[in-house]
């Protein structure tokens, strides 16, 4: 190091110190995710260097010794002395806090955004970190140790004179993470996902340890295609996806949509390439502009008559898939989790280039206009018909007092804290469960056939269903904003189903079912899934039951392994008689219940982060939502 070691250089080095003694302060945490966040802090300087129009690749390896090398064409970190530090420039990026995004001042910029904390954090978190900058003809290069320099900036040899660019190479430092190897497909997501944002940005990502590979992300369409993949594997209502562009008072906006034939509502917002997942004025600014230029549309092409109502926003988003990105010079973010767009100048920004271009493109496109229509005024019949049922059920509960579903076989018992409701596949294993409940507190409602998926069906459909009528007017709660979790008749709602694929498949569609429409009861605790036995086995007259192979293996060892036991395998709840299943699976005194309870972090993931690029969407929800049911802990027993 330098023989004038400063009051400055000490600053530096007790800055980056409180980066190492505090590291989750600075990327969130120590964990997966943070180790993944060091380079998205490294790439979101390279897109930058995009965004400003002189970088059009970036490369990402994933080297042998899971560090990481990030390259880039554009001009390269300036390597000249910065007046105020005294410094090169590069070294400043790299050694003194905040200095991300600092230097040219003006554009947009991702790095020193919401997220970003700029390349000096994760220099402090890395091992080592080396850097190598092409400009000028000539290679430069500094390596740092634990964020402290190892040498000054150097020239180490010559390069092509049109060469120009960044690369990074870094490797976390294991005193810091938890968790040291990187995952390709948490990158993949990510990469893909910027590489849609920044039109005609080519981001590789190779994986150079064992398992060896390489993607490839290009879109000269940008969003526009980011929407025919979100579409793919479902059929789209037009060929053409729509695409918004415009600039109005220093907002850069962009908006594609296309509907599809599903009736759920998949908008995606970016301010600046970060994920607004709260939305904020741009999506206000896109639904605004959408409803309204919708309905006059379809009023003044006589698509909606004149005694018709208008077309609801709800109505004409069903089945919507869109993505608005808006790049913005300086973005304010407000709400508890600082993820909501504030600036008003983005709602009228959108709000204007949307109207114009949507305007004109309904005109030069009455066919799409139509099919748009059309989905919607059948949105608009199928919520009404909703209403109408729902309200149906809430005025029977309100007015009949109990018009409990025929089916129940209520608790005699009036407090709910005491009541518990057995949720019961099929009608014979009703018929045991009714006999051997305890009648005092325990509430059998049978369920015939299937469930339906109620991530697949219309509003009207799912409140039509007897099986959801049936279980909202026993729960007593109503739904969604009706809900009342005062009312709630049952303190334990335990669904319980044969213990095989088909019964787990039974308990997700109605852990979907509530989670979508009463998920308090989650939240607080009131469900739970029944444990039946797997396995009787018999010996001289005593019986075991076996929750699972292992317990059986383990009891037969104890047991011996001979001619003499009988073992029973239980396909089903059905074969059970009422008074086994009393003992193994309803008697509060032995049974085991697992709780189902999803934390904060996982609850957001299931609304937010889990939305693009999974692929078909339905699918890995539901099975995030099955593995999140085991998320559970034992409790009573
Ligand atoms: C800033 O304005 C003057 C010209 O150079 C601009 C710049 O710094 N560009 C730039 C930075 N391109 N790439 C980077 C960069 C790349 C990586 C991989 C890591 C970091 C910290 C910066």
């Amino acid at each position: 190091m330098s023989a004038e070691y400063g009051a400055d250089q000490i600053q530096i080095l007790e800055g980056l110190e409180a980066v190492r003694k505090r590291p989750g302060m600075y990327i969130g945490s120590t964990s997966s995710r943070g180790l993944h966040h060091l380079v998205y802090e490294i790439v979101d300087n390279s897109v930058d260097e995009a965004l400003a129009g002189y970088c059009t690749e970036i490369n990402v390896i994933i080297n042998a010794d899971n560090s990481i090398t990030v390259i880039d064409n554009g001009r390269g970190i300036p390597v000249g002395i910065q007046k105020k530090a005294g410094l090169p420039a590069v070294e400043v990026v790299f050694t003194v806090l905040h200095a991300g995004g600092k230097f040219g001042g003006g554009g947009y910029k991702v790095s020193g955004g919401l997220h970003g904390v700029g390349a000096s954090v994760v220099n402090a978190l890395s091992e080592w970190l080396e850097v190598n900058i092409y400009q000028d003809g000539k290679e430069y290069n500094q390596r740092y140790e634990r964020g402290k320099v190892m040498y000054p900036l150097r020239v180490v040899g010559d390069c092509p004179a049109d060469k120009h660019g960044t690369r990074v190479t870094f490797l976390p430092d294991k005193e810091i993470f938890e968790e040291t190897i990187y995952d390709f497909e948490t990158l993949r997501v990510r990469l893909q996902e910027t590489a849609f944002l920044t039109k005609a940005l080519r981001i590789t990502l190779k994986d150079d340890r064992e398992e060896k590979q390489e993607k490839v992300f290009h879109y000269e369409g940008g969003i526009k295609e980011f929407v025919s993949y979100l579409n793919k594997g479902k059929e789209p209502l037009y060929e053409q996806v729509l695409y918004c562009e415009g600039t109005r008072d220093n907002v850069y906006v962009e908006v594609s949509m296309q509907h599809n034939d599903s009736y759920t509502e998949n908008i995606y917002t970016f301010v600046n390439n970060i994920n607004t997942p709260e939305g904020g004025t741009h999506l206000t600014g896109f639904k605004n502009a959408l409803t309204k230029t919708f309905n006059d549309y379809a009023r003044k092409n006589k698509l909606l008559k004149d005694s018709e109502p208008s077309l609801s926003g709800e109505d004409i988003r069903e089945g919507l898939t869109a993505i608005i990105s808006v790049k913005i010079e300086e973005p304010q973010f407000e709400g508890q989790t600082k993820q909501k767009l504030g600036n008003t100048e983005a709602r009228i920004a959108v709000d204007s280039v949307v109207s114009e271009q949507l305007t004109y493109f309904l005109e030069q496109n009455p066919s799409v206009a139509k099919a748009m229509c059309e989905k919607s005024i059948l949105a608009q019949r199928a919520r009404a018909a909703a209403r109408k049922a729902r309200d149906l059920t809430r005025r029977k509960t309100a007015l009949e007092g109990m018009a409990l579903p025929g089916k129940l076989a209520d608790c005699s018992n009036k407090d709910p804290e005491k009541c518990e409701i057995y949720i019961v596949e099929g009608d014979s294993a009703g018929g045991s469960a009714k006999t051997a409940r305890s009648r005092d507190t325990q509430a059998i409602l049978p369920l015939r056939g299937k469930i339906l998926n109620v991530e697949k069906a219309r509003l009207d459909r799912i409140y039509g269903n007897a099986e959801i009528k049936a279980m909202i007017t026993a729960f007593g709660t109503g739904v969604h904003d009706d809900f009342d979790i005062s009312k709630l008749r049952y303190h334990k709602i335990i669904i319980m189903t044969d213990a095989d694929v088909d019964g787990a498949h039974i308990s997700t569609l109605l852990l979907t079912f509530l989670y979508r429409f009463m998920p308090e009861l989650i939240k607080q605790g009131h469900v739970y899934l029944a444990q039946p036995p797997l396995y009787k086995i018999e010996k001289n007259k005593k019986v075991w039951y076996a929750y699972s192979d292992q317990e059986l293996n383990s009891i037969l060892t104890e047991i011996g392994r001979d001619n003499n036991n009988k073992i029973q395998r239980y396909k089903g709840l059905g074969e059970m008689d009422a008074e086994q299943l009393w003992e193994t699976t309803m008697d509060p005194e032995r049974r085991i219940l697992l709780r189902v309870n999803m934390d904060e972090d996982v609850r957001s993931e299931l609304d937010l982060t889990f939305t693009t690029l999974m692929g078909d969407q339905v699918e890995p929800r539901r099975e995030f939502i099955e593995a999140n049911a085991k998320y559970v802990q034992n409790l009573d027993i």
